[in-house]
């Protein structure tokens, strides 16, 4: 009974945290924290934006000066070379929220002509869902919920032949119970 429970409970706690970052969407990203979107002190948006985890289901933020900036998305050679001649989409307002609909990159420039040259792009790489779910949990994907894979690692219950385990401990549960 008592091993029953606390592996039952084990695998709960174990689940509950491998379904917490699939659960948790939404975020709100913007772009450059407090500086927004600009040329002013050469913000570094590769830096930033390879501090966060992006994922489908998330909104991408530019705040800026509409009458000194705007916002591209381009492909991946017009970021490259920070050719504005050709955006998928531009973006005008000043305070433009784009919803992340899909994994891989995608690729913003400011379209003012010499901005994107000295440094207002930024490279939005939206990773899978399920490789952030690692980070917390590195014993257990959302898949590997079978007594012999959950509780392997950090339970005290940790033997790989359970069959022999179980009667075990029964036996010294009882032993300390009674
Ligand atoms: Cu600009």
């Amino acid at each position: 009974m008592v091993i029953k429970t606390e592996a039952l409970v084990f695998l709960v706690l174990m689940f509950a945290y491998s379904s917490v970052p699939l659960m948790v969407k939404g975020a709100v990203y913007n772009v450059g924290e407090f500086t927004g979107w600009t040329t002013i002190g050469h913000y570094d948006y590769a830096k930033w934006a390879s501090n966060q985890t992006f994922q489908v289901g998330d909104t991408i933020r530019f705040v800026y000066n509409p009458t000194h900036h705007n916002v591209m998305e381009v492909s991946s050679s017009d970021y490259e070379s920070c050719n504005a001649q050709a955006p998928v989409v531009t973006y005008i307002t000043g305070n433009d929220s784009i919803p992340i609909t899909k994994e891989g990159h995608h690729y913003f420039i400011c379209g003012v002509p010499g901005h994107c040259l000295v440094g207002q792009k930024v490279d939005i790489q939206v990773s899978s869902s399920s490789t952030k779910g690692g980070a917390m949990t590195p014993t257990a994907s959302p898949n590997s919920t079978s007594p012999s894979n959950t509780t392997s690692s950090a339970s005290k219950f940790s033997s790989k032949d359970l069959s022999i385990l179980v009667p075990t401990l029964v036996v010294s549960a009882f032993g300390f119970a009674y």
